[in-house]
Order: structure tokens, then sequence, then C-alpha cells
């Protein structure tokens, strides 16, 4: 049903890549996944901008971020919302593009936490959704299908742990569990927000030795996408 789908929107004649938006909690494999198609020349992959989130003209924004939240996370968001755009915009001659996170999950996961929690208030998460609206409404942002890759908090805060990133010093379980609460209720259950594309979902608490199996399922829809 599903490849039948894609193979029907590819010989449209629409020329934009079949974009598809990689989800999942913090520590969920969102980056292994991405690294194992990489291989492939008919993709275009593109990591989070994490990167630049350490280094906005010299400022650790996310060190920023876990060091002083109250302070930090509108100027925080912000930025991920810009950095988000730039992604979902960036132009490729390849036939499928799959990008690491999105405006989206920013927007539905993160700030409706943040907000939650009264870490941002109303009148901020006002400003960053009136920027949302716009931005989602003014540039071609369209999602083809969600890749989610469904963990259960537990096995993400290992992972956590044993990746020892220096900013991730003081993400706690609850954090995770909160959060992968919002990606649940978003993609699986659908009960909050929109889902702006068809979501398949991946059980992402298999390791890495087992794991080729849950991404082979993706493949199979992507590579048809390229005959
Ligand atoms: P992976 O490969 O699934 O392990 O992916 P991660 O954990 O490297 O990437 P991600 O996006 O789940 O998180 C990277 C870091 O950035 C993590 O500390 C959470 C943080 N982060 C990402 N997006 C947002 C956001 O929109 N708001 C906030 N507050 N934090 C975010």
């Amino acid at each position: 049903m599903m490849l039948r789908n894609i193979s029907r929107m590819m010989t449209s004649k629409s020329t934009k890549p079949f974009t598809v938006i990689i989800e999942g909690n913090i520590g969920s494999g969102k980056t292994t996944f991405l690294q194992h198609f990489e291989k492939y020349k008919d993709v275009c992959v593109l990591s989070e901008p994490v990167e630049m989130w350490r280094d906005c003209a010299g400022h650790n924004l996310l060190a920023n971020l876990y060091e002083n939240p109250v302070k930090w996370s509108f100027t925080f968001q912000s930025y991920v919302q810009l950095t988000m755009l730039q992604h979902h915009l960036v132009a490729t001659t390849k036939p499928i593009k799959l990008l690491e996170r999105s405006i989206f999950s920013a927007r539905y996961c993160f700030i409706e936490k943040l907000l939650r929690d009264e870490i941002l208030l109303a009148p901020s998460v006002s400003v960053l959704n009136e920027w949302f609206k716009y931005l989602i409404t003014k540039f071609n942002i369209s999602v083809d299908l969600i890749v989610y890759l469904r963990t259960s908090p537990e096995v993400v805060y290992e992972r956590v742990l044993a990746r020892n990133r220096k900013e991730e010093k003081s993400l706690s379980l609850q954090y995770l569990k909160d959060l992968h609460d919002m990606h649940e209720k978003w993609l699986f259950y659908k009960t909050a927000f929109s889902c702006p594309a068809h979501v398949l979902t991946l059980n992402a608490d298999l390791d890495k030795s087992t794991i080729e199996k849950e991404y082979q399922k993706c493949q199979d829809h992507l590579l048809t996408i390229t005959g």
C-alpha cells in the first residue's frame, strides 16, 4: 500500500525530493539511522545542526540551555527554529532527502514540554508559535514520511549516560519520560497536534547488532522510489 503510494508520487511531475523526517527521543538512534543511509547515492542526509547550536557566533547555546533553562530556552528554541528551517530548505538534486528531526518536533515536543514545565511562559511560546505558523505556511517545508524511532525511556537513558555528552550531564530519566510521552502523543497515538505526513514506526530499542532489520523496513520503502 505504502510502496504504491510512494511510487505514484514519484511518477508525478514533481521534482521535489521525497522528504523524510527522522523523529524520536533523545538517544533513540537518529544519528545511527542516518549513517546507515549515507552510503546510498540517491539519498541526501541532513544531520541535526547540533554543532551549530554549540557554536552560534562563539556561544554554546546547548550548554547554556542545560545550565540555565529558564534564562536560555527562548534563545535556544529561536535558534533551533531557524536552523531547522534552513535544513528543510536545503535543495538537493537527489530523489530522497532525510532530515534528523524537524521544525515540527521542536514545536510539538520540546517547546510544548518547556511550556508545561513553565520554563517557557505563555507569551514567549506565543512569539515562537507565531513564527512557527508563519514559517510553515510561507515556506515549502512539506514532508512525505515520518520515521518514528520508538524507544522506551529507560533504554535511551542508558544510552545518554553511556555517550556522556558534556552538555547533557543534567538530563534525568524523568525528562526523557516526559519527552517520550510528547513523541508518543504526537506520532504514535496521534492525540496531540497534527502529523505532517504518514508515520512509519520502528522499534529503536534494539541494539546496533539487531536493528538492521528495522532499518530494512524503511529502506524497502525508500529505495523503491528511486527504482
Ligand atoms: P540520537 O542520534 O537519536 O541519539 O539523537 P540526539 O540525542 O543526538 O539528538 P536529539 O535531537 O534528540 O538531541 C540533541 C540534543 O539537543 C539533546 O540534548 C536534546 C537537545 N534538543 C534537540 N532539539 C531540541 C529542542 O528543540 N529543544 C530543546 N530544548 N532541546 C533540544
